[in-house]
């Protein structure tokens, strides 16, 4: 942190200029909140000050309190910078670019004007780090723009565009761009001399809403019991907005610092805090050259028009990118148009997309069926099917025609890219971009990093998932990549424990209470049965050693694909997705343990999340451990975006240190002497677990750890 002051005071044409410069993002770090206090009192004392104006250095207005200090003891404050604002003598203009979160959100509402230029986010996105608005912001907002809508926006904790803000009331004015601070300024003199001051905690015409409809405290906790199951921060949220209408202002403070107290230190926030750092983390890679710039992608190409690589275009053309969709079956490309049409048109049903949107969307994306018409791409992408000849054939193609500069991007998720990199004269411009299903959803962009490709290319790989709204994330090149790798020991372990005596609803159970969305047995039946049972088929084939999973392999001969089919590991009534335990399921299990001569016997809960979760945990260590990735907090990372690991558990690592790692060493050990050589333990882990260490710290020692 650099020594300048991190709030600057100035005087410009008779208004106080009170300038925060603490970068990144003008965090409400040490000094900030001190820095603001004492410089609305310099305003206040200046009888040449007639108004002052509360603004942002660099690119952003304030992004909240310091997420670094949460945890860490801190004095009790004499004053509090939101009431100084609102309690000042001179009127207060907030002058809002980039983001005013959290606390920077409540220091706007607790000065008197707010002005934004048209780019700028506004949001109170506490309960997303489990707490809540802890400096008025429960109390302010709802008196602003009602109670309905600020709890929407409380609980939600999402960034609102100025012209919303505008509109809701949150913002008195939007202001060009280029000039804010001579805007602010201007502003700030033509409502100097207005008495009263507008202090938002004086408004209670807002919350009489509330009494037109006092069931929506109520209907809020209702509608978010699904997704905030486990979890706290979102109802204290909603208690607190409640007491903004049934108590005075005060009180209603009050009440906001106690429910604050008892979060911040909650299992629920450390992990929500870890979560927060950890996704800002990946994005860094540790050993590389420091004045890399990577170049920047603006056109993209895909090749196969697959249920994959439609939603691969989809990416591109939701983050504005004009995109190329190759496929040599015109029959094959028309309906990947057709299914990017209607995924899109769900979209606009649904009003999550408006039709000028969607079709704008569909417009960057230009159907070809040749190479040479995506030669001039800055990147492409292969997403073609899943075996190593037919990718080589791709990639030879794309040797040919693609431009020097280009991007050669493979989103296989589990091959040899070096075997695909190999076919080409140029294997640095080569690396894996693995996306998961659907493609267009979900966040996760993992990418991979082959023997030859170069520093550059890796660089402009990761920049490119950021670009598309996409989470990167490092992994090296081997069977399964990171997220994967990490992954198969959970499905293993999920289909040995069934042909132990465990049942599919049992598993289900215990990660739904865990707090999946849905248990592991239910998403294989929505994704299908036999799409698993093929890569099965092919893997054997491949490889002799490749453990069979007679079970899943029975019920799909069976003809049970899952969901698709009315029965898999559960049966489903005609046009209901309700998974219905099946007694033919159990009674196939029985009768292929039998067969394999398996002992079947009764499991524990424990047991059985222990089973599943402690052989990812020690198959990450080795990952790890190889180098193929460079820190156990971007393991977590992965789960969390790639495989709907329940956020507020922090991440797969980061719950293992809730059990310790050498509890689960030891049992990792005795598994391994029960079962064998598939819980062999990692040295990595074994090591840690020696020293007490946190599984959650690791970082690979190829990585400098
Ligand atoms: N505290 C500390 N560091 C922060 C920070 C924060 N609030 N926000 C960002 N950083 C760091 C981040 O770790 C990264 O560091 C760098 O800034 C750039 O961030 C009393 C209790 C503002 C939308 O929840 O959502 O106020 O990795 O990579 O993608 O009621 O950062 O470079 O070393 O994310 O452009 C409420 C959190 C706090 C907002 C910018 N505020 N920040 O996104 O950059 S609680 C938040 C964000 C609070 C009060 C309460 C995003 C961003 P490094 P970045 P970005």
């Amino acid at each position: 942190m650099s020594e300048a002051p991190v709030v600057r005071f100035e005087v410009e044409d008779g208004i106080g200029v009170i300038t925060v410069d603490n970068p990144p993002v003008n965090a409400l770090g040490p000094g900030v909140r001190e820095g603001i206090m004492e410089s609305v009192d310099k305003g206040n004392a200046d009888p040449g000050v007639k108004a002052m104006v509360l603004i942002g250095a660099g690119r952003s207005f304030i992004a909240g309190a310091d997420i670094r200090q949460f945890g860490k003891p801190r004095p009790a404050p004499t004053r509090v910078s939101h009431t100084v604002l609102d309690e000042s003598a001179k009127p207060i203009v907030a002058a809002i670019h980039g983001f005013a979160l959290g606390g920077g959100l409540e220091h706007a509402l607790s000065s008197h004007y707010r002005l934004a230029v048209p780019g700028a986010k506004v949001g109170l996105p506490e309960v997303l780090i489990g707490v809540l608005p802890g400096g008025g912001g429960t109390q302010r907002l709802p008196r602003l723009i009602g109670p309905k809508a600020a709890m929407e926006m409380i609980v939600s904790g999402r960034h609102m565009p100025a012209a919303e803000a505008k509109t809701l009331g949150i913002v008195d004015e939007i202001v060009d761009e280029k000039d804010l601070r001579g805007a602010a300024i201007r502003y700030a003199k033509s409502i100097a001399a207005k008495r009263p001051l507008p202090r938002v905690r004086d408004r209670t015409d807002r919350l009489a809403e509330a009494k037109a409809d006092p069931g929506m405290f109520e209907a809020m906790r209702k509608s978010i019991a699904r997704r905030a199951r486990n979890q706290k921060a979102p109802y204290h949220c909603i208690a607190c907005v409640e007491a903004a209408v049934t108590l005075p202002f005060e009180e209603g403070l009050q009440t906001e610092r106690r429910l604050f107290a008892e979060l911040e230190n909650s299992d629920e926030a450390k992990a929500l805090r870890y979560a927060f750092f950890a996704e800002r983390e990946v994005a860094k890679i540790p050993d590389a050259p420091k004045d890399l710039k990577p170049p920047q992608v603006k056109t993209a190409a895909v090749v196969g028009a697959g249920t994959m690589g439609g939603g691969i275009a989809m990416s591109f053309a939701d983050a504005g990118m004009p995109v190329k969709l190759l496929d040599a079956s015109k029959e094959v490309l028309e309906r990947g148009l057709q299914r990017i049409h209607d995924n899109y048109a769900v979209s606009v049903k649904r009003g999550s997309l408006s039709q000028e949107e969607m079709d704008k969307r569909l417009a960057l994306i230009t159907p070809v069926e040749t190479y040479e018409e995506i030669g001039d791409s800055d990147a492409v992408i292969e997403a073609v099917f899943e075996q190593m000849p037919v990718k080589q054939e791709v990639f030879r193609k794309l040797d040919e025609v693609m431009k020097p500069e280009a991007l050669l991007l493979t989103n296989t998720s589990a091959l040899d890219i070096d075997q695909i990199a190999a076919v080409t004269k140029r294997p640095e411009m080569v690396a894996g971009t693995h996306y998961f299903v659907p493609a267009n959803v979900m966040k996760l962009f993992e990418v991979v990093n082959a023997s030859k490709t170069a520093p550059t290319t890796l660089a402009a790989a990761m920049k490119l998932g950021r670009d598309i709204g996409k989470i990167s994330g490092y992994a090296g090149n081997c069977d399964g990549f990171l997220a994967n790798r990490s992954r198969a020991p959970f499905g293993v372990e999920q289909n040995l424990m069934i042909e132990e005596g465990a049942l599919p609803e049992q598993v289900d159970k215990v990660m739904v209470e865990f707090g999946y969305p849905v248990g592991p047995f239910a998403v294989s039946d929505m994704s299908g049965l036999d799409i698993s049972y093929d890569t099965r088929k092919r893997r054997a084939a491949a490889d002799p050693n490749f453990r069979k999973l007679p079970i899943p392999d029975r019920l799909v001969e069976a003809g049970r694909k899952g969901l698709k089919t009315g029965a898999g590991w559960y049966r489903y009534e005609p046009g209901n997705r309700t998974p219905i335990p099946d007694p033919e399921v159990a009674r196939l299990i029985q009768e292929v343990a039998a067969e394999q001569g398996i002992k079947q016997r009764t499991f524990s809960d424990e047991e059985v999340l222990h089973r599943l979760l402690f052989a990812s945990i020690n198959e990450s260590c080795k990952i790890l451990e190889e180098g193929k990735a460079i820190r156990a907090s971007d393991v977590d990372v992965m789960w969390l975006h790639g495989f709907g690991f329940p956020r507020w558990r922090g991440g797969l690592m980061y719950w293992g240190d809730t059990i310790g790692a050498r509890e689960i060493y030891n049992q990792v050990a005795a598994w391994h002497q029960q079962y064998g050589r598939h819980w062999k333990p990692s040295a990595l882990l074994r090591e840690v677990a020696e020293r007490d260490g946190k599984l959650s710290e690791i970082k690979s020692k190829a990585f400098g750890g």
